[in-house]
């Protein structure tokens, strides 16, 4: 198992890397973005995903600096990778929003890579939304007038009340891949039923919705049927590297 020291020694010699997985629109799977998912590009033992570390890092205080370490490289890579108006998401965890300054660093790094702020956005889990909701709510209104949208990742899954995604000014929802794994089974209604309501609920909010987790036509058939436009899935694209991005374009 990874050790803090581990962490620490690969953090140092940057060793944690954004994979990169399409976000595309389901009719025709045009790329409209990318999310960001860390990778640790392990010396010894190649490319470990986070179920691999992230509980040491959120242990050990390191969660903060690996994620700005992933950001910004994601970051950089923007211009040399997107359109103008294509955008990467960027994975937050909760102990962020306890930092004052983050619109500030997120200002400056965009300032540097030379990018839009609409081109950076921000997935929260609702657990996130739960801890300090005052905090966050102040810290979600500076990025949304910097420009930077926010959106609810695994949606469906947690606690929040609907109060929620009106309070924090949510741009997009993105619906847990449990609910999309059973959806082509007609005798599995339920998951249908939830990806309606929460289609009928991102209709009334003016709210983007995403479906995760997509790995048939069949799936990527019934969302299209339910009205829903973007998703992400293994049956378009795994989540994959800088150079493996590069070179299927
Ligand atoms: O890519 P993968 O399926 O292995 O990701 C597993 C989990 O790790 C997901 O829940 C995802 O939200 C989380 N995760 C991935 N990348 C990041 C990141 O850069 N920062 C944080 N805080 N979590 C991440
Ligand atoms: O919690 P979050 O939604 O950020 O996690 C995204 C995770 O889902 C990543 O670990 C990514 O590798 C994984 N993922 C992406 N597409 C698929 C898919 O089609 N099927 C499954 N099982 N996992 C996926
Ligand atoms: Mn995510
Ligand atoms: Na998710």
């Amino acid at each position: 198992l990874e050790t803090e020291s581990d962490l620490r020694r690969g953090a140092n010699r940057q060793e944690f890397i954004p994979y990169f997985q399409p976000i595309v629109r389901l009719i025709d799977g045009s790329v409209v973005g990318y999310e960001a998912l860390m990778r640790w590009n392990h010396p010894d033992k190649g490319i470990l995903p986070p179920g691999a570390f992230l509980h040491v890092a959120e242990a050990s205080g390191m969660m903060e600096m690996l994620d700005w370490q992933v950001f910004e490289h994601a970051m950089r890579v923007i211009p040399h990778l997107l359109e103008p108006d294509q955008y990467i998401n960027l994975n937050f965890s909760a102990r962020h929003f306890r930092s004052p300054i983050i619109d500030e660093r997120f200002v400056q790094l965009i300032n540097k890579c030379g990018i839009q702020p609409r081109q950076v956005r921000i997935e929260v889990t609702e657990g996130a939304l739960l801890e300090n909701s005052e905090q966050i709510g102040a810290v979600f209104r500076r990025l949304h007038e910097i420009g930077i949208e926010i959106a609810l990742d695994d949606f469906g899954t947690g606690y929040s009340s609907l109060s929620y995604l009106h309070r924090f000014n949510m741009h997009t929802l993105k619906i847990d891949r449990s609910f999309i794994c059973d959806l082509e089974a007609n005798e599995e209604r339920s998951s249908t039923d939830v990806v309606r309501a929460i289609m009928a609920l991102s209709t009334s909010q003016r709210m983007e919705v995403v479906a995760e987790g997509i790995e048939t036509q069949g799936q990527r058939d019934a969302l299209i049927a339910l009205g829903c436009e973007l998703g992400q899935g293994y049956f378009f694209a795994r989540p994959q590297s800088l150079e493996a991005l590069i070179a299927g374009r």
